[in-house]
């Protein structure tokens, strides 16, 4: 059933506004872009988009290291544009998502402007991590941790002191004991809802809080409690964060992006007080295999109940290998890698399950979120030369993680060559290069085709808004054969995912609501999926 809690089982859409749509042909995604497209996104059926950050930015890591969180970056637009969107999104129905980051801010932001300019010891240094060295002069980082991205986790000033970051060294990691770090963000929050914001994407949200005493620890094991990875007082944040998004009429949601092993840890994040949801990456890391994902479904399943949170659901996102590619891996067992370099990938394999997995996820209690390139089965873009690269990931590590840019490539809308319709005219290029097979992928090409992923995204997401099993409810599991999923919702809804090699038989007096692949003879073929009327 739905509520008027929308986030308990909206479809979000996540647009990565660098690679979207480009209005105005310089070869980066823009607002005018998003704005041109805001139909084609109706027409999906999504209910939010969640934006990756628009902000004023360097671009050391994308956007994730903002300048300025009330101004959106001219590569993007302006804020009067930003507004414009956010009112004809919701004249279509459309609710609006933006990024926060909390974790770090960017070198060029004027908080770390004005440390780098006052002495150590100084109120300025102190909204960020700045300390001594080790070794006879200082010439030793403060401690060993090392930065997610590659490297210590600590750069050296000229005045001899080192400060902090998680990520890049343009990210300099914000002290969260600092009451002034706490006032700012939630005037941050205010700016955004007062703008009619919907909800909020908290970037790395169980990284802001730090052990003071910034202790070593074995980077072998991961130690709890850790000296920065879900420490407690990250509670007392988003409970400020939820007073503020409760103080307005219209229901606002906190979406954290909280990546922990541990399913009770994560959960209490959610509770009531906290953040809405979060997003569950089990899928990011699961096999294709029946007995995985349903153990997956189901520790996902408990562990919200435990705190009355809806679950969500993530095939793909803007940080890892798109699940076209993952799910394409020719040995199933290293399907579940988050990124890697895929020397041998069945495209066709890949987009077979995707579109199973796209009904799965779709038929699962909670929200479902779909990356930008989804809808169209884009897979990773593996080929894109070292000097096009752009993510710090891959510079950082000397390319031994491959990085992010190829999911992050511009979307194809139209035409036979780049910059197939993402640009108004070619001049400038996309900012990555596309991939040469991806004309048949784009909008235009799969738009009059019924059997396009598109189309299936389209028909299956039409049918989930009207689907009154679906949304909040429990999943009860059918008894099937091994490497058949079957699971009922409310009283008359069943889904169906075959993961076995052969042909699967569907229960007796169902009508078909859609599939994944057409049936033959009746029976669901390997890798497909069902919908089902049972009554
Ligand atoms: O990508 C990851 C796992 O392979 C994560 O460690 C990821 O870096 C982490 O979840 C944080 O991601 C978020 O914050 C980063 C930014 O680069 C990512 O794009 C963002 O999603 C720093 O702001």
């Amino acid at each position: 059933p739905r509520t008027t809690e929308w986030w308990r089982h909206a479809a979000i859409y996540q647009v990565y506004p660098r690679s979207f749509a480009d209005g105005n042909g310089d070869g980066t995604g823009d607002l005018a872009g998003v704005r041109s497209r805001l139909g084609y996104l109706q027409r999906l059926g999504v209910e939010a988009i969640w934006f990756s950050p628009w902000y004023l930015t360097p671009m050391a890591d994308a956007g994730y290291d903002v300048t300025d969180f009330r101004r959106i970056d001219p590569r993007f637009g302006t804020l009067a544009e930003a507004e414009k969107l956010i009112g004809e999104a919701h004249e279509l129905g459309i609710r609006i998502i933006v990024d926060i980051v909390p974790n770090h801010v960017s070198n060029e932001h004027a908080w770390f402007e004005a440390a780098l300019q006052s002495p150590p010891g100084s109120p300025e240094r102190d909204l960020f991590w700045f300390r001594e060295g080790r070794g006879e002069h200082g010439e030793l980082p403060p401690n060993e941790w090392q930065s997610i991205f590659g490297g210590p986790a600590w750069t050296r000033l000229p005045d001899g002191q080192w400060y902090l970051h998680l990520f890049a060294p343009e990210q300099p990691d914000l002290n969260w004991r600092s009451p002034l770090v706490r006032a700012e963000y939630e005037d941050v929050l205010r700016f955004w809802f007062d703008r009619g914001v919907d909800g909020i994407r908290v970037d790395s949200a169980a990284m802001c809080s730090k052990d003071p005493a910034l202790p070593d620890y074995d980077h072998s094991v991961f130690p709890h409690p850790h000296p920065y990875v879900d420490l407690d007082e990250n509670h007392d944040i988003y409970r400020g964060w939820r007073a503020v998004a409760d103080s307005y009429a219209e229901p606002r949601a906190l979406i954290g992006e909280v990546w922990l092993a541990d399913p009770v840890r994560f959960a209490h994040y959610l509770r009531p007080d906290e953040l809405h949801t979060a997003f569950n990456f089990d899928f990011l890391g699961c096999r294709w295999d029946a007995a995985a994902l349903r153990a997956c479904i189901d520790q996902t399943l408990a562990a919200h109940a435990d705190v009355g949170a809806p679950s969500t659901w993530v095939l793909s996102n803007h940080d890892v290998t798109r699940h076209v590619t993952r799910y394409g891996r020719p040995d199933t067992s290293t399907a579940g890698g988050i990124r890697q370099y895929n020397p041998v990938v069945d495209e066709d394999l890949g987009r077979h399950r995707a579109r199973a997995a796209a009904l799965l996820t779709m038929a699962l209690p909670g929200a479902v979120y779909i990356y930008q390139g989804d809808e169209l089965g884009l897979p990773e873009a593996e080929g894109i030369p070292a000097d096009r690269r752009d993510d710090p990931i891959y510079h950082r590590t000397n390319g031994e993680d491959p990085g992010r840019d190829g999911c992050r490539v511009p979307l194809p809308w139209s035409g036979g060559q780049e910059p197939y319709g993402f640009s108004p005219d070619t001049e400038a290029g996309p900012w990555l290069p596309q991939p040469a097979s991806w004309a048949q992928l784009s909008v235009a090409a799969q738009e009059n085709d019924p059997d396009s992923m598109l189309n299936l995204y389209r028909r299956a997401l039409a049918l989930r808004a009207a689907e009154p099993a679906l949304g909040d409810g429990p999943v009860t599991w059918l008894d099937f054969p091994p490497g058949v999923l079957a699971f009922t919702r409310g009283d008359d809804f069943a889904c169906v995912v075959n993961l076995s090699a052969t042909p699967a038989e569907l229960p007796e007096h169902v009508r078909v609501l859609i599939t994944s692949h057409p049936l033959s003879d009746g029976l669901l073929p390997p890798d497909g999926s069902a919908w089902l009327r049972t009554a």
